[in-house]
């Protein structure tokens, strides 16, 4: 069942919201995300020594990545392979208990799903669940996880941007709706959405950004073909070190990684900047977003007519924001079919976009 978001998800607020689905496992956060690379030392480069990821474990073809502020083992692990592509989004869950929870959750739901056991799956990762969820996205589920050394005053450590941790995912799907329900029946709050003429009544919904930690969000949605990654949301501390990280690439004449900012994010208040990985993975640096951790937090609704949703400033998005991303592979590493997108933000008539 769902309701229109944004009017019924807070508890309470109009007796509408019936909670996270009884059998649903207790997610925690998003908690790492496995890429898939072509050149590993190209890789390196861009995400170690120009983003500032600290490097915990490495073999031959993997490199488990972590931000300073976080002790578990990793929350980016690069793997090498033929094809560029999303290996599997992962989401740490309270209990050992809810590790069996998501598997039989996402086994009623009719979904493949695969148990990984320790020492079997990634690095340094305990039991663990993997689906291929409802939207056709590649999700891993657990609890267990190694722990690193503290890092968040190793200054003399510190390069690039000086990432401190993963902040989120945004997926490209092509009906947000579906997504919405999904991820509001795994408990996540709604901090924001981006609507169709809110004051007309179209109320078609373009974007959603869902929350489990206590921040604006863990996943968000951008409409168009799916399942893709559209990108990786990697936090910093301060935005001077946002556009440290853009004067550092322009420097080294690197400037084509750039995509879109650095500016200031209508939609989570955010100061951000997207780059492109040598494979051309997305990642945005992301800063200064706000608390949501209040059981009565409301959503916060964006018309798609107003310019200031994505940047604040009315600075244009570019199109290939809208239309690119990254294919993501089935649980046995084959890559999956992308349907066609059923809506699609870009084409809205919107001044600043300069699209449609
Ligand atoms: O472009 S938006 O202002 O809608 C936006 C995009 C807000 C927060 C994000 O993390 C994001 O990727
Ligand atoms: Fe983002
Ligand atoms: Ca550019």
């Amino acid at each position: 069942m769902t309701t229109a978001p944004g009017t019924h998800h807070t508890p309470g607020a109009d007796g509408a919201y019936t909670g996270p689905h009884p059998d649903a496992p207790d997610v925690v956060r998003s908690a790492y995300a496995q890429l898939v690379v072509t050149d590993l030392p190209r890789a390196r480069w861009f995400w170690v020594d120009m983003l500032g990821f600290h490097i915990q474990y490495e073999e031959p073809g993997v490199l488990c990545l972590r931000g300073t502020d976080e002790l578990t083992h990793h929350s980016l692990v690069l793997r090498h392979g033929p094809v560029a592509a999303l290996d599997h989004l992962a989401y740490r869950v309270r209990t050992p208990e809810d590790v069996d929870r998501a598997e039989r959750y996402f086994t009623a739901l009719g979904c493949p799903v695969r148990r990984v056991r320790k020492g079997t799956g990634t690095r340094g990762v305990g039991d663990a669940v993997r689906v291929i969820d409802p939207l056709g996205f590649p999700v891993e589920f657990f609890h267990e996880i190694e722990r690193g050394e503290r890092l968040i005053q190793r200054y003399d450590l510190r390069r690039g941007a000086e990432i401190a941790r993963l902040d989120h995912f945004n997926i490209c799907t092509p009906d947000i709706r579906t997504a919405y329900a999904h991820y509001q029946d795994l408990g996540f709050g709604c901090s924001e959405t981006i609507e169709g003429d809110t004051a007309g009544g179209e109320h078609e919904l373009y974007a959603a950004w869902m929350y489990r930690k206590q921040t604006v969000h863990d996943v968000a949605f951008t409409g168009g073909a799916g399942p893709r990654l559209h990108h990786l949301g990697v936090a910093t501390h301060e935005s001077h070190q946002v556009l440290r990280c853009a004067d550092i690439f322009g420097s080294l004449r690197k400037e084509h990684h750039i995509e879109r900012g650095p500016g200031r994010h209508g939609v989570s208040n955010a100061f951000y900047l997207y780059l492109r990985d040598p494979d051309g993975h997305r990642v945005e640096i992301y800063t200064s977003d706000y608390y949501t951790g209040d059981p009565g937090h409301e959503t916060y609704r964006w018309d798609v007519h107003d310019d200031r949703r994505r940047d604040f400033w009315g600075n244009a998005v570019i199109e290939s924001w809208y239309k690119e991303a990254t294919p993501v592979l089935d649980l046995d590493g084959s890559p999956r079919p992308v349907s066609e997108a059923l809506l699609d933000e870009s084409a809205v008539q919107v001044g600043a976009d300069g699209l449609g």
